[in-house]
């Protein structure tokens, strides 16, 4: 009877064993969906960089920054001279547009659904940061 009970006792834990080395093998399985969400991921990125190569093309004219909680898009800008830039504050907090290196003159605070405009009409390169979240930075190229 006790090498019986012996045997029963290594069945067990053997059944055990196969379940244990079975749950990864589930775990795997989410895994994969993973990828499938990066290729979806990936097409959307690719519109968003198309309306800022359009309007480094444009050769004079308006072009709209959103300021968002927290951050500038396109925080990266590239305009002709002459060209009108109007930041518009799309977001709940206040923000404002302070120029780094004092290239324009900046905006006062702020508040949801707030615009600031400055024509830049010199070639060169403007940064200018939220003068309220230092992370928020963006830049504007004016090309000649
Ligand atoms: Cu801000």
């Amino acid at each position: 009877m006790s090498p019986r009970s012996l045997v029963l006792v290594l069945l067990a834990a053997l059944a055990a064993a196969a379940c244990g080395s079975g749950t990864p093998t589930t775990t795997i399985v989410p895994k994969s969906d993973a990828p499938v969400a990066s290729p979806t991921d990936a097409p959307v990125a690719s519109p968003t960089d198309a309306p800022v190569a359009t309007a480094t093309d444009a050769p004079a004219g308006d072009t709209a920054v959103e300021i968002f909680d927290n951050g500038f898009r396109a925080s990266n800008l590239t305009v002709a001279a002459g060209s009108t830039v109007t930041w518009t504050n799309i977001g709940d907090r206040p923000h404002s547009v302070r120029s780094t290196d004092s290239g324009f003159e900046g905006s006062d605070v702020l508040s949801g659904g707030g615009t600031y405009e400055h024509t830049f009409d010199a070639a060169g390169t403007f940064a200018y940061v939220c003068g309220i979240h230092a992370s928020m930075t963006g830049t504007i190229t004016v090309k000649p």
